[in-house]
């Protein structure tokens, strides 16, 4: 328990020593003499959640002073929380797809939503997670998003939720869009909708997934379990805006002239003339975090629900919990809105795992992994099959001892050639044009004071460089992005999707 300690935040302490507490003294009630078949067969079963566009806004990682997320934080005190974790690409689809195929985005050319990640030389026979769980004699089924809206891809399962090809359950839109009153805005808008948490597309997935666990199943499971929001637009029942009056949330702390010594591919994709502008003049940054929080713990009502239907179940005991995010999101720092970016706002993300026999409650990692390292971890746990060419690196040493020694940075790509690695104490990024950045995190955790241009600093910068990819290939070819595009008018009864 001492490690939780740790923990920057007090409330997000008092609340991890309280859950971390319960965790310790539940019993094994209510299961009785149930065995599954799976626990019989010697494989542990995966239950595998992920959230869109989460970034480190949760109390247990101390993101946000006002953010309730009471699920995720007593998630996170049942076993090991990554603390330091990151994406290998601050976008929706490069981010699913590395992850779930176990290659670097500079290997397979997918970098941006509109690369359609089975076009990839490298990734067209790829076997992802699931597949090679299938190969293993798992039942692997998924709901809601677990690969980037317009690029599902049923050879990864064997039946998904609502279907194979459109992997996101419809969702309410309110009337008289966009609510902020931002031109041209897309799905750039928040606000409240005007309708119970049931109708909601990732409440259709948790319940899915809920009637998933209370099944006998013969085989051992892997359960993908992929909940859309945060990410936009963040409409969702009113009573989770309730808890955040906008009065009184409180704004991300940004420097106005951070961008000051940023270098220009940095600029070009903080874009503050853009989203940033537009949220100033029309006075929305604190409605629109009061969107993000409230889309936040709607979110982590869903995981609360998933949850407690596995601590229910013949499976509570025998079923791996991870769960993930995709990557960070900026709300204004770096006059940035979004993803898109290499800076910690966006590579940050949240990573928990709980393993039946090996983790321990309450335990927290400081050492930087990335989502590339889930599919390694995941063949070493279930005694799968190895796989030469995944690029990550199993985190069962880390889940075993969250203090063990880790020799490698966490490695972000951005786009062609545009990189960044974060160690525990120093982000380096290095631009496709040679131009840098880097900063001490034990002096400067907002990332305002680039330190490249230092000579002070050119050993800590020679010796990050050496982790940079020596390939670098060329983007693939893009398509029509649905999840980029404007909202449709949806009709009442037939519930357009909106992506
Ligand atoms: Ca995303
Ligand atoms: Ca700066």
């Amino acid at each position: 328990m001492n490690q939780i300690s740790h923990c920057t935040d007090r409330r997000g302490f008092l609340k991890l020593a309280a859950t971390g507490a319960a965790a310790f003294v539940l019993p094994n009630c209510a299961r009785g003499d149930q065995k599954s078949v799976s626990k019989q067969a010697g494989r542990q079963n995966v239950l595998f959640m992920a959230i869109d566009d989460l970034n480190d806004w949760i109390g247990c990682l101390g993101g946000h002073p006002d953010v309730k997320t009471p699920n995720l934080d007593r998630l996170a005190a049942k076993g090991v929380l990554f603390t330091n974790a990151h994406c290998s690409a601050p976008a929706c689809n490069p981010s699913h797809a590395s992850l779930m195929t176990g290659i670097l985005p500079s290997n397979s050319g997918v970098y941006h939503n509109p690369n359609p990640w089975r076009k990839s030389p490298v990734l067209k026979d790829a076997v992802t997670i699931p597949q090679h769980f299938i190969a293993h004699g798992y039942s692997a089924v998924g709901g809601g998003k677990i690969y980037h809206g317009g690029f599902p891809d049923p050879p990864s399962w064997q039946d998904y939720f609502p279907s194979q090809q459109n992997n996101k359950p419809d969702d309410p839109m309110p009337p008289n869009r966009p609510i902020n009153g931002i031109p041209n805005t897309a799905q750039f808008d928040w606000g409240p909708v005007d309708a119970p948490d049931e109708e909601m597309g990732d409440s259709q997935v948790a319940s899915w997934c809920i009637s998933q666990l209370r099944k006998k199943h013969d085989k051992p499971f892997f359960i993908g379990c992929g909940f859309f929001r945060p990410h936009l637009p963040w409409y969702v029942p009113k009573k989770y805006f309730d808890m955040y009056p906008a009065d009184k949330v409180t704004l991300p702390n940004v420097n106005e002239n951070d961008l000051d010594d940023v270098p220009p591919i940095g600029r070009q994709m903080a874009k503050p003339e853009g989203d940033h502008k537009k949220v100033i003049e029309h006075d929305q940054w604190r409605k629109a975090v009061q969107g993000y929080l409230a889309s936040i713990t709607f979110v982590d009502t869903c995981v609360g629900r998933v949850i407690d239907a596995l601590d229910k179940s013949a499976y509570a005991d025998n079923t791996i919990v991870i769960l993930w995010s995709d990557h960070g999101w900026h709300l204004g720092e770096k006059l940035h809105w979004r993803k898109f970016s290499l800076w910690e706002e966006a590579t940050h993300n949240v990573l928990m795992m709980i393993v039946p026999g090996l983790t321990k409650p309450g335990r927290r990692c400081p050492r930087p992994v990335t989502m590339l390292d889930i599919y390694p971890t995941l063949i070493e746990l279930c005694n799968l099959a190895p796989k030469n060419e995944l690029q990550g690196k199993s985190l069962v040493p880390l889940l075993k001892d969250p203090k063990a020694d880790w020799d490698r940075p966490a490695l972000t790509t951005h786009g062609l050639n545009n990189h960044s690695l974060r160690t525990e104490r120093w982000r380096y990024i290095r631009y496709s044009d040679g131009t840098e950045e880097l900063y001490d995190h034990d002096k400067d955790e907002l990332e305002w004071t680039n330190l490249a241009a230092d000579p002070k600093y050119a050993d800590v910068k020679k010796q990050l460089a050496k982790w940079l990819p020596e390939i670098n290939v060329p983007e693939i070819s893009r398509t029509a992005d649905k999840e980029e595009q404007p909202p449709k008018p949806r009709k009442r009864k037939t519930k357009q999707a909106d992506m």
